[in-house]
């Protein structure tokens, strides 16, 4: 089995979701930094378009969104399981408003003027003004993550309150131990508990803070840094696994081996083109040839994607 490869950076929330999982699961793998804002070649060799973090590389397999990254790390890593049965379709739901409306609140609340006026990265203001042209360039099309701070900050509350009253009577959202949800939920609040100006708005909440603490001591795994181009070396040099025609025509009316592409339907409307390997209801999978990478088979979930026959 070849390593894995997290393509990521440090001050990203999801990538947070990804090594903090990891770190639970005590796993080691390998980190590509990669750039925060475009252009990111290296990656875009591996994904052909997607460009959100973090990217999951295993050889030549590439795993695009962190929904689809945490299923195949429970895979690889069965023991503690964090996916229970006889809650799969519950939390699938909570794990979804989580990774979706309640990041675009998190996202307002760390971005507040507040924090922004202490944020180092930002007191560039020829660096501010390239993220946000990059991120205007990256939600091009879609209403992206915007949320007003004023509508922001009372879901936030809210949500707090209620976690606390959850963890009130439980280590963890999950029971005695975490289960998806907590990943989900703590990259959230990882980002915000980040910005030190930030900090007393956990106040109140002191069973939240217990569980930040809880969840922390997970740590990251173990890390050993490579470069984006030993990244792609590694793709060239490994079969495609996802070899397997699965395509269920029945739900999209797709044959495998279609050229179609798969993009986003929240933010982020970057495609990836390829040719059809996998279509199931849980999964999307497109073959690709590129230039410096090879063949590469990349995936990504059915929730929150779209596919296109070109
Ligand atoms: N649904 C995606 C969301 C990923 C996402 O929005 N990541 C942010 C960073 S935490 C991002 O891609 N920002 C733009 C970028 O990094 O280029 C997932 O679960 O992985």
């Amino acid at each position: 089995m070849s390593e894995i490869i997290l393509h990521q950076y440090q001050a990203s929330p999801f990538s947070e979701k990804i090594r903090n999982l990891l770190g639970y699961k005590k796993a080691s793998y390998r980190v590509v930094n990669i750039p925060v804002i475009m252009p990111k070649p290296d990656l875009m060799a591996l994904t052909g378009g997607y460009r959100k973090t973090p990217v999951m590389q295993i050889g030549s397999d590439i795993y695009c969104d962190s929904a689809i990254i945490c299923r195949v790390i429970e895979q690889l890593y069965p023991d503690k399981p964090i996916y229970p049965t006889e809650q799969e379709g519950t939390l699938g739901a909570a794990v979804h408003w989580t990774d979706t409306f309640f990041f675009k609140v998190s996202v307002a609340m760390a971005f507040q003027p507040k924090a922004l006026a202490q944020n180092k990265t930002f007191s560039d203001p020829k660096v501010a003004e390239a993220f946000r042209a990059d991120r205007a360039e990256l939600n091009k099309g879609s209403p992206g993550l915007g949320m007003e701070f004023s509508v922001a900050h009372p879901h936030w509350q809210m949500h707090l309150k209620r976690l606390d009253t959850q963890l009130a009577t439980a280590d963890y959202l999950g029971g005695d131990a975490p289960n998806i949800l907590d990943f989900s939920t703590y990259h959230c609040l990882w980002f915000v508990y980040n910005s030190e100006v930030l900090r007393d708005s956990f106040t109140p909440f002191a069973h939240v803070l217990l569980w930040i603490t809880r969840m922390a001591a997970f740590g990251n795994g173990t890390i050993t840094e490579i470069s984006g181009s030993e990244a792609i070396k590694i793709a060239t040099s490994a079969p495609v696994i996802a070899d397997t025609a699965a395509v269920d025509s029945t739900i999209d009316g797709l044959e495998s081996g279609d050229h179609v592409e798969i993009l986003p339907i929240d933010y982020g409307f970057q495609p990836t083109q390829g040719e059809l390997l996998v279509a199931s209801l849980e999964e999307l999978v497109v073959k690709r040839t590129d230039p410096l990478a090879g063949d590469v088979a990349v995936h990504f979930p059915r929730l929150g994607y779209r596919i296109n026959k070109l």
